[in-house]
């Protein structure tokens, strides 16, 4: 049965070669132009990267290599890291191999946890994670093959190495965050016999079916956004340096820390919460969630898990984990204010009139799922976010390195320069 490596080594040439192709017939053609504001303005809509993992349709949302995510909600991660790094579902027995490939990497050197337990009692979870994941970097398959002088034809088959062992290990590096942040006791040992994100959700401290169920959907919904987001594009311009995945996805990791990025879905929960405590614990009515929210606006804050850069539409990842609250808890108070403030925060914002996109985010809805089966703490978010959104930057890195893709390096000019174009 071909594993992964094999399936990757049979498209590889075929796909290095339409490349190499493209390139050469039409590689003068222009594809975008930029503006002053574009240049100004986060490069909002230039397109200058190629991704080929998924691409954000602003008005269906994510879409995985040709399927639309609102079609994958039933699949494990195991499928979805095969599809992000093949292009097609894997079959029974591929999924069986992924699951073993993680299985077989999973064990954490021991010295991780020594330093994670080394960190200060206020170290934000997301520091740890990423502190943890950089001190593994002295195990890079890359980093050491690249050091004897391996050939560039062969950079991906040790940035699939790397990806393999980084995915396998990270769930338990992540559990062990929690657990040794939060004093939740003891680490709870990866389990071969159980599939990737079942193992994640028990590692944490739950052998609850559901939650299981919720932590494998999570683990689906976040795993990548094409690549030009804060985290992905940090991964893919440290990779492209050759630097090796441990240094790319802590890179990338650090940038999902952010509040406007990743770390949205923690200010949303405290949004949701603070409306809570105004109203007594009670889920609130249409009008009041409407008083706050202007309340947040006119002091200039943003309405976290509101907007985005991409989307001009809900955002499915949203809608899965709204459907997944409402077959299972429709009567939490967070959850229904949740859902209340789904029909007004987004007339409001319209009014306001300055978001591109009024609806709601992924972040919108995952701090509120979590929180019902018991993940209260708000600042650990991201990093299950992180967990899963590294799919994402390791695939987009293996497919990088397979493509044998220059280091990255746009052009930069100074102020005096735009201005001497527009005089
Ligand atoms: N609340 C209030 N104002 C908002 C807003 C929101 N939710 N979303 C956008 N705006 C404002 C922007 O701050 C900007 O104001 P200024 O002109 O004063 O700078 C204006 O509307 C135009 O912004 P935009 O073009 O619509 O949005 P951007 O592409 O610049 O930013 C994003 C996108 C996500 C950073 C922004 O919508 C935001 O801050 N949202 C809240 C934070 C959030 O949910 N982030 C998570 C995004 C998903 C993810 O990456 O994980």
């Amino acid at each position: 049965m071909a594993t992964l490596k094999d399936k990757l080594a049979e498209l590889i040439p075929g796909r290095r070669e339409e490349i190499k192709n493209l390139v050469k017939e039409h590689g003068d053609k222009i594809i975008s132009e930029v503006t002053v504001a574009q240049a100004y303005g986060g490069m909002r809509g230039v397109k200058g990267l190629v991704c080929d993992t998924s691409l954000v349709d602003p008005e269906k949302g994510l879409i995985i290599r040709g399927i639309p995510i609102s079609e994958l909600t039933d699949r494990t991660p195991e499928e979805i890291f095969y599809l992000l790094c093949v292009g097609d579902l894997p079959g029974e027995a591929e999924v069986e191999n992924v699951k073993k490939e993680f299985a077989d990497r999973s064990e954490v050197p021991g010295y991780v946890f020594d330093v994670l337990r080394a960190m200060p009692d206020d170290a934000h979870p997301m520091d740890m994670l990423v502190t943890g994941i950089l001190a593994m970097q002295n195990t890079s398959v890359f980093a050491k093959r690249y050091n004897e002088g391996m050939k560039k034809q062969d950079y991906w088959e040790a940035a699939l190495e790397d990806s393999l062992q980084l995915l396998a290990k990270l769930p338990s590096v992540a559990a062990a965050v929690y657990r040794i942040r939060y004093d939740k006791g003891d680490l709870i040992p990866y389990d071969p016999a159980v599939d990737w994100s079942t193992n994640y959700a028990r590692m944490l401290g739950s052998d609850d079916p559901e939650f299981a169920d919720l932590i494998r959907l999570y683990l689906v919904l976040h795993s990548d956004h094409e690549g030009g987001n804060v985290s992905a594009f940090t991964s893919h311009v440290v990779g492209s340096a050759l630097s090796d995945p441990y240094y790319a996805v802590a890179a990338g990791l650090s940038g999902l820390a952010g509040p406007l990025h990743g770390l949205a879905n923690q200010e949303c929960l405290k949004f949701l919460h603070e409306i809570l405590e105004r109203f007594d614990g009670k889920a609130p009515t249409a009008d009041e969630i409407k008083d706050y929210t202007w309340e947040i606006l006119n002091s200039g804050r943003v309405v976290p898990g509101y907007g985005h850069a991409v989307l001009r539409a809900t955002d499915p990842r949203y809608t899965a984990q709204w459907e997944f609250g409402k077959a299972h808890f429709p009567d939490d108070e967070l959850f229904k204010t949740m859902s209340i403030g789904f029909e007004v925060i987004p007339h409001v914002l319209m009014e306001h009139g300055k978001a591109k996109n009024p609806w709601p985010n992924v972040d919108a809805a995952s701090g509120t799922m979590l929180y019902h089966y018991g993940i209260t703490e708000m600042e650990y978010y991201t990093v299950l976010f992180s967990v899963s959104r590294a799919m994402g930057m390791l695939s987009q890195l293996v497919t990088s390195r397979a493509m044998m893709e220059a280091i990255t390096r746009p052009k930069s000019v100074t102020t005096g320069w735009m201005k001497s174009q527009v005089d």
